[in-house]
């Protein structure tokens, strides 16, 4: 490198979740200097974040954790099949402790802004305190499911109850004796509901689209059970890398072509005693969500199950989706008898959706629909986040020639592989608009991109590069090829945070890539062979080094 261009530190990484946390490592170990900024007073991201009652990950958890490093893999223990987040924060915390990353995150720092400097090649980033800290390159790990979305009702303001986000929930609120207003029914409604019900005096869950619940089949993990998986780490880890949701069971599917109607539901009945994710891959991922008939299959067999489970003809009924094909939305997870907590005498369901009572806004009681009005201790937002481009968006993010990132992607986001997006050199995006990750099992899509971008800058490195962003061309392949993908799938069957179409406003398009962990790793490694196709790279635009 040259010596024209100081900057404080090669790179700034934003945010300190799996992917901030890994990314700063890499780099650290390469011997580059690194300022991660984090605005919450710990590590964990998502698991700081959403500390309510039942929040636990879909992934089970012996691989939801770093592959990279042997001895965690040995030293570290989940309870369950399916890690609960006050888990994962004390293993985020215990890896941040491990790996000594501590000294190089400054907390509570909510980074405001960043500016590319196409003269000096450099990044300056600006925190919402008023620091500044120059770099070479601009690395957001900021997550595509951690900018909380919250409908705008009328009235909040009014509202002399407590209310909160799930997202943002406070820690140890004691909800006995209170009457309890849940908006949403997603993954997060429908654990909160089920793991909160009971201790509610009162629960009124107000649903606007039913959903497909599938029971994750949730239990300890047993000593011996441990040693299985330990003595077999490589083979799992190796089948999870080269999987499509970069989970090792996924490449045990079964073709639903040529198989009857009966011997479809046999595999269903069987799939649903494994849960969880096993169930939504019990077929090859083409069948199920490319094939309308299939899927309907699939989809009949979960609503007979829920009209099994719930008492009330009507209520069933109400809680039955009819609107969208399964795994259109993200599938939810039921840990806790999510359907039979609606037999419950104190819960009940409101269905707020179009054909329903439209929820109207809020009383200083409570919640008032189209219909009728609820009075309510607590109002329980589970109402989901601005996915993908979200927490990128929040920061004003300048590039060359002046090009705001905003600006850029008003009808939505443009990149190449789900990394970088041309005007913005030296910035990348772990689990991007465009990358697999929301797809996928996370941390094996966090690890395959922060590899990737740490082996492109150590390429740079090695090859005197100092200067990198997609061409328009490449990155218009790669932003059709995603549309393309997502267009052959079932997808556009309902509105969903995978379309933006949660978020008034937001422009309608599949943001994340549907084509597989698998095949996206492989299409990252080809670029990276053919010495980063579809990049351009520049030397001698005064390097920058960190002073
Ligand atoms: P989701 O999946 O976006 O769910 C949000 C829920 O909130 C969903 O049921 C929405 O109904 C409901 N919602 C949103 N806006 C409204 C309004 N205005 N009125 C009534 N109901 C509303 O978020 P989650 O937090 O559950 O899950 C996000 C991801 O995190 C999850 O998929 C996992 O990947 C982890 P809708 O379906 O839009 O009619």
């Amino acid at each position: 490198r040259t010596e024209s261009a100081e900057t404080d530190v090669d790179a700034v990484v934003v945010g300190a979740g799996f992917s901030g946390m890994y990314m700063l490592h890499r780099l650290r170990e390469r011997g580059l200097s690194v300022q991660a900024f984090e605005k919450a007073d710990e590590v964990g991201g998502t698991w700081y974040w959403n500390q309510y009652p039942g929040a636990r990950c879909d992934s089970e958890s012996h691989i939801y954790c770093y592959s990279f490093d042997d001895e965690m893999l040995e030293e570290w223990e989940f309870s369950e099949r399916y890690p609960e987040q006050p888990e994962i924060l004390e293993y985020l915390k215990h890896t941040a402790d491990k790996l000594d990353l501590r000294r190089d995150i400054r907390f509570d720092t909510a980074v405001e802004s960043a500016t590319y400097d196409g003269t000096a090649n450099t990044w300056t980033v600006e925190t919402a305190d008023g620091q500044q800290v120059t770099a070479q390159f601009f690395i957001s790990a900021v997550g595509c499911l951690s900018e909380p979305y919250r409908p705008d009702f009328g009235g909040l303001e009014s509202y002399e109850g407590d209310w909160y986000h799930t997202a943002r929930w406070p820690g140890d609120l004691d909800l006995s004796g209170d009457h309890v207003g849940v908006i949403g029914t997603g993954s997060t409604g429908i654990q909160f509901i089920s793991e909160n019900a009971a201790r509610c005096e009162h629960m009124t869950v107000f649903q606007r689209t039913p959903n497909y619940a599938v029971p994750a089949q949730n239990r300890p993990i047993s000593k011996e059970e441990y040693e299985e998986i330990r003595d077999n780490y490589d083979e799992i880890w190796a089948d999870a890398r080269d999987s499509r949701l970069g989970m090792p069971f996924d490449h045990d599917h079964y073709s639903a072509a040529g198989l009857s109607e009966t011997e479809i539901r046999e595999t269903l009945e069987e799939r649903w005693e494994k849960g969880g994710f096993r169930f939504l891959h019990a077929f090859e991922p083409a069948h199920i969500l490319t094939n309308r008939e299939v899927n309907e299959t699939v989809s009949e067999f979960i609503r007979e199950k829920i009209r099994a489970k719930v008492d009330d003809p009507e209520t069933a009924e109400t809680l039955v989706p009819t609107d969208h094909p399964y795994g259109a939305k993200r599938p939810p997870m039921d840990y806790n008898d999510y359907y039979g907590t609606y037999n419950r005498d104190n819960v009940s369901l409101v269905d707020v959706s179009e054909d329903g009572q439209p929820i109207e806004g809020f009383t200083t009681a409570g919640i008032r629909t189209a219909a009728a009005e609820y009075d309510l201790d607590m109002v329980v937002f589970a109402t989901g986040f601005d996915a993908m481009t979200g927490a990128i968006l929040a920061m004003d993010i300048e590039g060359r020639d002046d090009r705001r990132l905003n600006g850029k992607w008003a009808d939505g986001p443009l990149t190449y592989l789900g990394l970088m997006s041309r005007g913005f050199p030296n910035m990348f995006t772990i689990t991007g608009p465009q990358s697999p990750s929301v797809l996928t099992n996370m941390p094996m899509s966090i690890e395959q991109h922060v590899e990737w971008i740490d082996d492109c800058i150590a390429y740079m490195d090695a090859e005197g590069y100092d200067r990198i962003e997609p061409t328009e061309e490449a990155e218009q392949r790669w932003v059709s090829n995603t549309n393309m993908l997502a267009s052959n799938m079932l997808f556009s069957d309902a509105d969903s945070w995978y379309r933006g179409e949660n978020v008034p406003g937001k422009p309608s398009i599949f943001t994340p890539f549907p084509g597989g962990l698998d095949q996206y790793r492989e299409i990252c490694d080809r670029v990276a062979r053919d010495d980063y196709d579809g990049f351009e790279l520049e030397r001698g635009t005064a390097a920058p080094t960190a002073g």
